[in-house]
């Protein structure tokens, strides 16, 4: 049996289900040994909570990588979320260089903005740091405000075919082999992912749920890694994510007060039937 060892990078936002609190239960609900490394300890996320401690991790990165390669520990992938620093997406790099196997596949979630705005730790500097970073990926996941943020073009709500087309482009221009864009509608009531694989274009289409929920994006991309560690293909992997995604929102549409994240949890059973 294959068994495999993937490394995430992201913060950890002791409530919030987003990052760390979400990647490590579904990539191991996927059968793939999950591996963490914190980018910086928040006692929330920053998308609507005020107030929130934040520690920055990025100075222990060093040090951590040095061991790992002291005892030749390496990953069958890496990947990367909501990262603490522009410091820190440089150190990112290098873990890509030292602790991925040799076919690893790197993944970067660009986590950075949402709904046309960057989230409110970041900045332009942080912008082109993460544009270096997808430039290294396999594998990109941005959603469409990340996609301008990274390739400089203007934020539209309304758009066309060509305009996806164009994001696209610009996207695998930044180096990036491969490109799924999220929350892609070209009708009312769908909403879909566009995956940009060896040079060939794919959609999958799927509904849209009024209740957008906060961390669906980590949540998604979490299901994407796990599914692919799995030996998925990158389209399969890219809708078994998408349903599992909308799965986890549907099980949240029915809870008073909870706007901060997806009740992903309760679907996790879902999630391991899909891989079967
Ligand atoms: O869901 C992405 C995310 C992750 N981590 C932190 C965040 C956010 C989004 O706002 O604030 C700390």
């Amino acid at each position: 049996m294959s068994y495999k060892r993937v490394l995430t990078v992201q913060d950890i936002s002791c409530v919030g289900q987003c990052s760390l609190t979400v990647a490590l239960p579904i990539i191991s609900a996927c059968g793939i040994e999950t591996a963490v490394l914190p980018s910086a300890v928040l006692s929330t996320h920053t998308a609507g909570f005020t107030g929130f401690t934040f520690r920055d991790l990025t100075e222990d990165i060093p040090a951590i990588m040095a061991h790992w390669q002291k005892e030749g520990i390496m990953f069958d992938g890496i990947y990367t979320g909501y990262l603490g620093s522009t410091e820190q997406i440089d150190l990112v790099a290098a873990l890509f260089d030292n602790c991925a196997k040799e076919g690893a596949a790197i993944i970067v979630d660009p986590a950075m903005a949402d709904n046309g705005k960057l989230y409110p730790a970041f900045d332009g500097e942080y912008v082109n740091a993460m544009k270096k970073l997808c430039g290294k990926a396999d594998y990109v996941l941005p959603n469409i405000t990340e996609a301008c943020f990274l390739t400089d073009t203007e934020y539209k709500t309304e758009y066309d075919r060509a305009y996806i087309d164009g994001l696209i482009t610009k996207l695998a221009a930044l180096g990036a082999k491969n490109v799924v864009l999220t929350g892609v509608s070209y009708e009312e009531g769908k909403t879909g992912v566009v995956v940009f694989e060896n040079g060939e274009y794919s959609y999958y289409k799927h509904d849209f749920l009024p209740n957008s929920c906060h961390g669906t994006g980590d949540i998604y991309a979490s299901a994407f890694t796990g599914s692919l560690l799995r030996g998925k293909t990158p389209y399969e992997s890219a809708q078994i994510a998408a349903d599992y995604t909308v799965e986890c929102i549907k099980a949240t549409a029915g809870l008073d007060n909870h706007w901060y994240g997806a009740a992903f949890e309760v679907v996790l059973g879902k999630l391991i039937e899909m891989l079967k």
